[in-house]
């Protein structure tokens, strides 16, 4: 690999603001995915709530905020854009304007990113790595960084019986085609983040392997994005419901970033920051950069 393409692979511009990768960072996750609305009170309510939540999560250390309209669990229903637009632009808006962190959307329409980056987001996070119609060209005139994830089929049915004759080359070679398609859209390497999608279409065995293996992925030469946070592998190896996996969570997100993971998406953000300066510390084999 080059000096240049190392360099590049080592900063990103997130609308601004800088992030320096020679470092992992944490990126808190912010669902704003409320089971029920019935007027427009419920959404101020889910805003304040979603303050607080970000509020916590900055002064514990989150270099990302996560913002999440469309919830990608197993089995959870689709949402339209106009409810997912309202739902987290206000959320985004707020924020920016409130906190020095930078603010990602979780999204794979084409719609939201664009509103959203409008609104001061500087991060686009797509489970459908750019996949739907118009979301590859609107990504590339946004001029945010944007992290392709690997899926196996759709959430509603992802978790059936998802099959892979090698789960590492059949992810790594999506990764590498999403990468040329960015780039072919006009979206420089310098903007681009990989996530092998753990939990999404893939057994324990075969998230096991992903995780085991995360450092192959560092051949794509870009920054490695993982979320493991409360994910039902760490409940299938556990036995315990998703209340009481923050410590498995802890534990995955140690060896994410001792295999080469760059940004851990989790819910628990004190923790987890000092589960990566442990595992960051391991690699360096010293306390200081
Ligand atoms: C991931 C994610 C979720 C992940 C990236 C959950 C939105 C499920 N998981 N995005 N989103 N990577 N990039 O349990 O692993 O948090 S939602």
């Amino acid at each position: 690999m080059s000096d240049q393409k190392q360099a590049s692979a080592q900063t990103l511009n997130c609308a601004g603001r800088l992030i320096d990768l020679s470092v992992p960072h944490v990126m808190g996750v912010l669902n704003v995915t409320p089971d029920s609305f019935s007027d427009g009170g419920q959404y101020n309510a889910c805003l304040d709530d979603a303050l607080r939540r970000a509020e916590i999560m900055v002064g514990e250390g989150a270099s990302f905020i996560d913002v999440g309209g469309e919830s990608t669990r197993p089995g959870a229903a689709a949402v339209s854009e106009a409810e997912e637009l309202a739902r987290v632009v206000p959320v985004v808006e707020a924020l920016v304007r409130e906190f020095d962190v930078v603010v990602s959307v979780d999204s794979s329409k084409p719609g939201v990113m664009i509103e959203s980056v409008g609104a001061g987001a500087g991060l686009l996070n797509d489970v459908r790595a750019l996949q739907e119609p118009g979301a590859l060209s609107a990504a590339a005139r946004l001029a945010v960084p944007v992290c392709v994830m690997h899926m196996q089929g759709q959430p509603s049915t992802m978790q059936k019986a998802p099959q892979y004759r090698s789960v590492l080359e059949e992810v790594l070679a999506f990764l590498h085609s999403r990468i040329q398609a960015c780039e072919t859209a006009g979206i420089s390497r310098s903007r681009i983040i990989v996530d092998p999608g753990f939990g999404f279409g893939k057994s324990p065995e075969h998230n096991l392997t992903l995780l085991s293996c995360l450092d192959e992925f560092q051949q794509l030469g870009l920054p490695i994005l993982a979320g493991l946070s409360r994910k039902s592998l760490l409940g299938q190896i556990t036995g315990r419901p998703v209340a009481e996996r923050l410590i498995a969570s802890v534990a995955a997100a140690t060896l994410a970033v001792y295999r080469g993971a760059r940004i851990i998406r989790a819910h628990d953000i004190a923790a987890t920051m000092d589960a990566v300066k442990v595992a960051h510390a391991t690699i360096r084999e010293t306390l200081y950069e």
